[in-house]
């Protein structure tokens, strides 16, 4: 539509077209008002009874609620329309009629439960508070993609039909690949790694990972979007500075560009960007400090992974985005190295919001008689990884990397309850479709 003007830029003076869904009719007697609903906001149409063609205000009466209209007519000032401009209108056409019985109220007056709103993605979208989520998550996307470009990382596209996988074989979603067997990938893990030998050095992706996570909770989703960053001759933690970095950056962005959309989620006055460092503590320590909280029934020992409760417990505790560094290495995946000086700790780590983990990474294992123990250690046969060992005999400099769940990195600024919130069309145990 060449000559539509968004409600937003709707000036006084202006002889406009407007389209958009009827948000509100609101007939007061003698006169009536059309709220007209867009992207950028909301126009108030005015219908005079008396004064206009009997067949426009019938039109502008008669449409039912969410019907998509154009509205041509002068853009008047009028201080007492809520954005202090109304439409006089000249014509009034209606494109697609809504049907008057709607699963969900989009007007946000009616609430509606979380699968009710997942399966009528289209009309929950059209609430402020559900569409400025996405619109977050747009414009941290978009932050994280530049803060890579300032590291001089390459974004890549990396396969997601795969013939191994990496982070746990029950985790796999198996599909069959002409007659073969083959897996919907878990983690661009092994290609980001292959990469960093490749002329490319630091590369990023932003892609989706499939986990076939036996756990149906609010932070995992089976089909997640994950961020991805791999760097040749680096070492843990200058992984862990770029982690930071990044994180901060997409905080940044979205204090400084989603003010309305802020405003749509009620965060406007609490929403603030992390500034100090994200403190750095050892396994050990994290450890010490939950048994300390006394949450847990048990105490925690050397070895044992943190369980949610004892993430909660310190995410209390620490009140900030940390980092949990030097893991035992029995708990971290093959492909992780371990320090030098000590073998039997690894350079993994994690980063956490206070409410759960957002990343995980570390400094990759690149000696090539190393990495082979270390996929029969974890019971793996090195053989079905030849295409990513072999690479590990042609010159494969040290790297190091991590990977951030983009859900949960949303899910915890916003501070949303469910993960599928930051979904558009989320699948989980129970959800294959819409
Ligand atoms: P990991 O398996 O810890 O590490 O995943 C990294 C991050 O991805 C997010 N994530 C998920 N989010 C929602 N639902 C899920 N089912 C899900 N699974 C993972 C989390 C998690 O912290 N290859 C390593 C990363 C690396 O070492 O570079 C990996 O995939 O935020």
């Amino acid at each position: 539509m060449k000559d539509r003007t968004y409600t937003a830029d709707a000036a006084p003076g202006d002889h406009a077209t407007v389209a958009g869904w009827v948000h509100e009719i609101r007939d007061l007697g003698g006169i009536a008002f059309l709220i007209v609903r867009d992207t950028t906001g909301k126009i108030q149409v005015k219908l005079e009874k008396d004064e206009m063609d009997e067949e426009l205000v019938e039109t502008g009466l008669d449409v039912s609620r969410e019907s998509v209209i154009k509205v041509v007519g002068d853009v008047k000032e009028e201080p007492r329309a809520p954005t202090g401009v109304e439409v006089v209108p000249e014509s009034i056409e209606v494109i697609a009629a809504a049907e008057t019985q709607l699963p969900l109220d989009p007007s946000g007056k009616v609430d509606a439960e979380l699968p009710t709103r997942l399966n009528n993605r289209t009309l929950d979208l059209r609430r402020d508070e559900a569409k400025a989520i996405f619109e977050i998550r747009a414009e941290v996307l978009r932050a994280v993609r530049e803060a890579f470009r300032d590291f001089h990382a390459t974004e890549i596209n990396t396969p997601k039909i795969v013939a191994t996988g990496t982070e746990g074989g029950t985790e796999l979603f198996p599909i069959t690949y002409f007659g073969e067997e083959a897996f919907m990938n878990q983690s661009p893990q092994l290609f980001k790694q292959l990469m960093v030998g490749s002329g490319l050095e630091r590369v990023f992706e932003i892609g989706p990972i499939f986990r076939a996570e036996e756990h149906n909770t609010p932070r995992h989703l089976n089909e997640a979007t994950s961020i991805d960053f791999e760097s040749a001759f680096f070492d843990h933690t200058e992984a862990m500075d770029v982690c930071e970095a990044v994180v901060k950056a997409a905080y940044e962005a979205v204090e400084e560009n989603c003010e309305g959309q802020l405003e749509a989620l009620d965060l406007a006055d609490e929403f603030e960007a992390p500034s100090g460092e994200f403190p750095r503590l050892t396994y050990e320590e994290a450890i010490q400090r939950i048994n300390a909280t006394g949450e847990l029934d048990e105490q925690l020992v050397w070895g044992d992974d943190l369980p949610t409760e004892g993430e909660h417990a310190l995410g209390q505790d620490v009140g900030e985005h940390y980092f949990i560094t030097d893991w035992p290495s029995e708990i971290k995946p093959f492909y992780i190295k371990d320090h030098d000086d000590d073998e039997t700790l690894s350079t993994g780590f994690d980063m956490m919001h206070p409410r759960m983990e957002l990343v995980s990474g570390g400094q990759r294992e690149h000696r090539y008689q190393r990495l082979i123990e270390g996929f029969e250690q974890q019971g793996l046969d090195p053989d079905a990884f030849d295409y990513y060992t072999k690479m590990f005999k042609y010159g494969m400099p040290p790297h190091a990397g991590w990977g951030l769940g983009a859900e949960r990195l949303v899910m915890t600024m916003l501070d949303l309850d469910n993960i599928r919130e930051a979904v558009l069309f989320p699948r989980d145990r129970q959800r294959l479709s819409p």
